[in-house]
């Protein structure tokens, strides 16, 4: 049996009052109660950014390291010790810009972790200057002009480099991430969930994005991969769910 409180500090995040980390953190703790997980044998680990704050406040393991540098301390750590469940977080700053090249070599080397990142569309910690994926023309203070480059697909990016189970969730639908994100810790292999988190003081807020959301739907077929590759490439809105999942048998 696993409860609430045994994932419960007593400190509170310090967040900006809104942000959507606050709803990631309840999420990870709810499908870790829900998935029967004892806080002992987890392992959250973090880089850099407002994002990477989280492991602080979750009574768990955990382990915060350099900038974009999650995914090779949370490879090391699931391989010296298999029996743990290992999470690893990134920002869109984080894990894709300075951390993308271990992002697109973990995808292919499928180790039986599980990657979230907190997707807000800008560089929070460092007070909003624009990010991998900020849409283009975004103007920041590190892009005054507007930004000239195309922001990047981190879902057909993590299919393209052969990620077996790619998801986006959406921190404004906690019951619906929560459901993604249990999907993703009980996958085996690498699991990849990309989650829409809303930056209230530097970026979009929740009204943008709820008018961008949809879902994949019952009918969709998580099991194709070009279906789902075709799906990532619908950029007009951010579709919650499952995109691509494959068995895997681990060795
Ligand atoms: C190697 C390195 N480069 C730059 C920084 C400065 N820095 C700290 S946080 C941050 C941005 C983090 O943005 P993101 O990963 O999107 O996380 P968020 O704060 O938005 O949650 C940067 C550039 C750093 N700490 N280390
Ligand atoms: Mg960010």
């Amino acid at each position: 049996m696993a409860e609430l409180n045994d994932y419960n500090r007593k400190e509170q995040p310090n967040w900006c009052p809104g942000c959507g980390d606050f709803s990631i953190i309840a999420g990870i703790k709810k499908s870790l109660v829900e998935l029967e997980i004892q806080s002992h044998n987890v392992v959250l680990v973090s880089g850099v950014g407002c994002f990477a704050k989280l492991p602080y406040w979750v009574k768990s393991n955990g382990f915060v390291g350099l900038h974009g540098r999650s995914l090779p301390v949370a490879q090391g750590i699931k391989l010296a010790n298999p029996k743990l469940n290992v999470i690893a977080f990134g920002g869109d700053g984080d894990g894709y810009g300075e951390g993308g090249n271990h992002f697109i070599h973990a995808c292919r080397r499928n180790v039986d972790i599980t990657y979230i990142v907190h997707n807000n569309g800008v560089f929070g910690l460092t007070t909003g200057q624009y990010s991998p994926t900020s849409e283009k023309g975004r103007k920041s203070k590190s892009s005054p002009l507007g930004s000239f480059e195309k922001a990047i697909n981190p879902l057909s990016l993590a299919i393209a480099a052969g990620a077996t189970f790619v998801a986006r969730a959406y921190a404004g639908n906690l019951k619906e991430m929560v459901e993604i994100i249990k999907k993703a810790v009980q996958h085996k292999g690498f699991a990849f969930v990309d989650v829409i988190q809303p930056c209230v003081s530097f970026n979009h807020s929740y009204s943008y994005y709820n008018d961008k959301i949809c879902y994949l739907g019952e009918d969709y077929d998580s099991f194709n991969r070009l279906n789902a590759m075709e799906k990532a490439f619908e950029e007009e809105k951010f579709a919650l769910g499952v995109f691509y999942e494959e068995k895997v048998k681990l060795k």
